[in-house]
């Protein structure tokens, strides 16, 4: 059986439950500051959550739910632009410790580093919202607590390919067997599953309960504390209340 060597992280939505109040307010501001009118409200956001990826995303915004803009001559950048700027708003909110870390997700970090499992992150997000998310809501030297950080334009084919997931563990000289992906959303289900990733483990959100994890061996609410336990959606967790480095051994070695 192999060894259960890594854990791989996605960060939105898993670390922290950044979209609602995070990106898609820090675009809103981004449009406003551009003298723009769109303005993409929590359900709009939703559908748009489909494309991964924030310049993705504004360029399915228009192709779908915008044709009749007046398009630049530069698009791209245009939409270049528009992200860069999106992406100081977010930030700027990440400095101001607007976003905390989804429940159990401090605790099972250190409890990792402690156990000298190796931890890396695979995103589609840009490095800058990374780092600052890390450093805020985690702690100061939280990047380092990561071997390797996957993201954004690392790779050219975001989620759902498995690229940064296959660039991730090549960094870090690792078989797909020897790790356990934590995710939110199918988009993140499939990556890691096209990367060979067999043991995925879900959190959902509000955003992502009704999508289909059928790739996913355990599907909780959350992680969970002792005194705020998870729901099971989905998988075999014997007596535990929450999630831990031993159900996460015992959910690896079963999967
Ligand atoms: C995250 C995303 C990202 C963020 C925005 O997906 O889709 O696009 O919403 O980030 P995942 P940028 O959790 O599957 O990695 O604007 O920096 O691209
Ligand atoms: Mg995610």
């Amino acid at each position: 059986m192999a060894e259960l060597s890594a854990l791989i992280f996605d960060v939105d939505g898993t670390l922290a439950d950044t979209e609602r109040d995070g990106h898609r307010v820090a675009f809103n501001r981004a449009f406003a500051d551009a003298g723009l009118d769109w303005e993409w409200s929590v359900p709009l956001y939703g559908e748009l959550l489909a494309v991964t990826g924030g310049k993705e995303r504004i360029r399915f915004y228009l192709d779908r739910f915008n044709q009749q803009f007046q398009r630049p001559e530069d698009l791209e950048g245009f939409i270049a632009e528009l992200h860069s700027s999106k992406t100081a708003h977010y930030t700027r909110m990440l400095a101001e410790g607007l976003i905390p870390m989804r429940s159990g997700v401090r605790r099972l970090l250190r409890e990792a580093v402690d156990a000298g499992i190796r931890l890396a992150i695979a995103t589609t997000t840009t490095p800058a919202n990374v780092s600052a998310l890390l450093e805020h809501s985690l702690a100061a030297d939280a990047k380092h607590w990561f071997e390797v950080i996957a993201a954004g334009d690392i790779v050219p084919a975001k989620k759902p390919a498995p690229d940064i997931y296959t660039w991730a563990m090549q960094q870090m000289a690792l078989k797909p067997e020897h790790c356990v992906a934590l995710e939110d959303s199918e988009n993140g289900v499939i990556a890691a599953r096209e990367a060979g990733i067999h043991s995925i483990l879900v959190t959902i959100n509000d955003y992502t309960a009704d999508h289909d994890f059928n790739g996913a061996g355990l599907v909780l609410d959350q992680l969970g504390e002792p005194d705020a336990p998870f729901q099971v959606i989905r998988g075999e967790v014997g007596d535990k209340r929450y999630v831990d480095l031993d159900l996460i051994r015992a959910f690896h070695a079963g999967s």
